[in-house]
């Protein structure tokens, strides 16, 4: 490669303009989403889920980010004003955030290629040759620079970024193309329900992660012409890919992870079991997401927070906790935590165990609590005594959800209908 090879690249991102869609309800998450968009919603004992796409664009160089919200937006508007409202648009920097507001007539964002749509002027008034538009609900990292590097030198309209996944857990979920020796998209069929396997692969097939990157004016153009055709669904995965993969040139990008041979990190985290999942991956001693790589750092709202505190009691209990994650402003006094992830602030109070547990911001164990295989929402007071995890017949009496593979939700609203029943 020649020695400029990063600095055109760099040219590139920087001729960049992403665009990250983050309106979805995410409803697989259940009552985990019902007051904060799937994108919102906390990850990995620090982030959320909308820090992986907007770490992502930063890292790569990518520093003008619209955020297109619409779905009870007040915890992400919050959570990106906090963490990412620094940057300067002197600098040619920008994050923000693009909430449905009619623009374009009297609709809210109808579909994902509408929430594109009705953000034109804003995108215009940037002046990208590119536009990424990247899904804001997925947990991965990824150097967006390689892929619009291989965008320019196919000679693309589009590229569709893709991982292979087996074909069971692609049906009636995500995207499925066909393509080429060349990469070029030759089929492309939205959540269908019997994918057809990669050639040489039976069983699996090449699914779109819902990112894309598209020429400015071609992407307008396109959108133009979907939003004048009867009876289209306004979206990427649905409508606008399928027109137009005969006539133009759209691209697969295989999705790799720099270092690592195997299959590339990059969960959907769109139902409890593949959350709680993700985020027991973490508390492994070697996860394949290293969130302690410094060539990657994955940037959030850092609070300002007293240590993490672990007490013995006036009983001489060891408050510890091993195999689990601690963040600042977390009290752990005479109990102990196992294969946990305790978010900020969260305190524990004597004779607890807590084990193979999401615990979020801000929650309050009282004393005598065993907690196992569960997810507690943010601010939730568990009253003392009470067991989660070990009889889902009462975990269900009590007002919580049990997953199909066994998690146990506990939220506020839970809470307090269950203190009404006490
Ligand atoms: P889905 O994830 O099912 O499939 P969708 O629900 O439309 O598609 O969500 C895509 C992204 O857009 C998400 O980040 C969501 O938060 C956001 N979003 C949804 N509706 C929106 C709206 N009205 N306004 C703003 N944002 C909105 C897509 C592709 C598939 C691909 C999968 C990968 O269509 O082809 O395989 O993503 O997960
Ligand atoms: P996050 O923890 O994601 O920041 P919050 O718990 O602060 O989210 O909730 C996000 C928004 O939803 C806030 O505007 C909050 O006031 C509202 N909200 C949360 N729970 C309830 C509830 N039970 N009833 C009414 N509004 C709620």
């Amino acid at each position: 490669m020649p020695s400029y090879a990063n600095r055109y690249i760099s040219s590139l991102t920087r001729e960049t303009y992403a665009l990250i869609l983050a309106g979805g309800r995410g409803s697989r998450l259940h009552e985990l989403t019902d007051w904060r968009a799937k994108p919102a919603v906390y990850f990995g004992g620090k982030h959320r889920i909308i820090d992986f796409p907007l770490s992502n664009c930063i890292n790569s160089g990518i520093r003008r980010v619209g955020i297109a919200t619409q779905y009870k937006s007040h915890s992400l508007i919050r959570h990106v004003n906090r963490a990412w409202g620094h940057f300067k648009k002197e600098l040619g920097e920008s994050v923000e955030i693009l909430p449905a507001s009619q623009r374009y007539g009297d609709e809210w964002y109808c579909g994902t290629a509408d929430a594109v749509f009705q953000n034109m002027d804003i995108i215009r008034h940037e002046l990208p040759k590119y536009v990424m538009i990247l899904s804001g609900d997925h947990v991965y990292r990824m150097d967006y620079g390689g892929l619009l590097a291989k965008h320019v030198e196919n000679g693309a309209d589009m590229t569709v970024c893709c991982i292979e996944v087996p074909c069971e857990e692609a049906a009636n979920t995500f995207g499925v193309m066909t393509v080429d020796e060349s990469k070029r998209v030759r089929r492309f069929d939205e959540k269908p329900a019997s994918p057809t396997s990669v050639p040489g692969k039976p069983g699996t097939c090449l699914a779109s992660m819902g990112n894309y990157i598209f020429n400015t004016e071609f992407l307008f153009e396109q959108l133009k012409k979907d939003a004048e055709t009867e009876g289209s669904g306004r979206d990427f995965g649905h409508d606008i890919i399928p027109a137009i993969i005969e006539e133009h040139n759209v691209f697969a990008y295989p999705f790799r992870d720099p270092g690592y041979d195997g299959q590339p990190y990059w969960r959907d985290v769109g139902t409890l079991d593949s959350f709680w999942e993700a985020n027991m991956e973490l508390v492994m001693p070697e996860p394949q997401l290293d969130l302690y790589d410094p060539s990657w750092p994955i940037w959030t709202y850092q609070e300002q927070l007293p240590p993490a505190k672990f007490i013995f009691d006036n009983d001489d209990r060891r408050g510890m906790a091993v195999d689990s994650t601690v963040s600042g402003g977390c009290i752990i006094s005479g109990s102990l935590v196992r294969k946990s992830l305790l978010f900020s602030n969260v305190h524990v109070h004597s004779y607890c165990q807590i084990e193979e547990s999401v615990i979020l911001p801000g929650a309050k164990i009282q004393r005598n609590c065993r907690i196992k295989r569960a997810i507690i929402d943010r601010s939730c007071e568990i009253p003392a005594g009470l067991e989660i995890g070990y009889d889902h017949k009462v975990d269900k009496e009590n007002g919580f959800r049990v997953s199909k593979k066994g998690i146990v939700l506990v939220t506020r609203d839970m809470l307090n209908e269950l203190a009404k029943k006490l």
